[in-house]
């Protein structure tokens, strides 16, 4: 049976593809974990330095697997929550503490929980035709993985309560212009282009890149003399980078920096 996650090692940055193309790149169990552990091999192999997230086929990913929810009448449905608190809250704590920038590259659409674990990534490409869906509201549910912190931080309440309330779909051009995602790029172009900013995050202090991303990611729910002081702990321990030696060396050398991730 093929792997529900291909994982790619390339010029320092791992790529993973979710790769259940007939279901659209939707969850279930197995591709839970194997993307949990291509995750987790990414964060501690230190040749890796960017992970770029992508999909195979027509879709990006449309969530949960709505196969398993699909009970018999009579039959219990399956507690969600639970689903939520084993899945998809991990997967979306382990994209955001990922001391390494991740980069999505939204190859089709992306419904439900796939919506949002694109969002829940640092640079977000998308193909002119793919589309973001807050999908949830027409079977009865309500976003997760992060869908109600996320989206009023990035395009405002109005335009959160009507995307989550009607579920209408954003295009990629749409999303662009809204501040939801980085960049919407022709479709052909879109694994290179994704690519090309993934090699060079890799080529980047690395150290520093998980620096900034950890102080964003804490910007919204700090005070600013709390963001401050997040801000001086972070800056000394990117200033006992040997990356900030390099930086500062290379400058005065007038040369290329280059940096080693370290
Ligand atoms: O349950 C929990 O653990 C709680 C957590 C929930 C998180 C969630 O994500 S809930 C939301 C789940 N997702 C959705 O509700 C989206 C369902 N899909 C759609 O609305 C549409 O498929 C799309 C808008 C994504 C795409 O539409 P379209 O017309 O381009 O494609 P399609 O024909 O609907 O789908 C193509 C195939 O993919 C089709 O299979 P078939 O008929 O060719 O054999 C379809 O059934 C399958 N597919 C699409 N989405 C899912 C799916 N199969 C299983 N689960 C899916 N989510």
């Amino acid at each position: 049976m093929e792997s529900t996650i291909l994982l790619q090692v390339e010029a320092g940055v791992a790529i993973i593809t979710l790769n259940r193309p007939k279901q659209l790149n939707s969850f279930n169990p197995e591709m839970h974990k194997a993307l949990k552990k291509a995750l987790k091999d990414a964060e501690q192999d230190d040749s890796v330095r960017a992970i770029l997230l992508t999909g195979t086929g027509r879709g990006f990913c449309a969530g949960q697997d709505l196969n398993d929810r699909n009970v018999n009448s009579g039959e219990e449905m399956p507690d969600l929550g639970e689903s939520i608190e084993k899945f998809y809250n991990p997967l979306i704590k382990q994209i955001s503490a990922m001391p390494k920038p991740v980069i999505a590259a939204v190859n089709g659409v992306a419904a439900g929980a796939g919506a949002n674990i694109a969002l829940a990534c640092d640079i977000v490409f998308a193909a002119e035709s793919a589309s973001f869906i807050q999908a949830f509201c027409k079977i009865g549910l309500i976003p997760d993985s992060g869908g109600t912190w996320t989206l009023p931080r990035v395009i405002g309440m109005a335009r959160a309560k009507a995307l989550t309330l009607l579920g209408d779909k954003v295009s990629a051009s749409q999303a662009e212009e809204w501040g939801m995602i980085w960049q919407c790029v022709a479709d052909d172009e879109l694994i290179e282009k994704a690519l090309s900013v993934a090699n060079h995050l890799a080529t980047q202090p690395t150290k520093g890149l998980g620096f900034i991303k950890h102080a964003l990611n804490h910007s919204s729910q700090n005070r600013l003399d709390e963001q401050l002081e997040l801000e001086k702990d972070l800056q000394r321990l990117a200033g006992r980078t040997q990356d900030y030696r390099e930086g500062i060396s290379a400058f005065f050398d007038k040369r290329a920096p280059e940096f080693k991730g370290k």
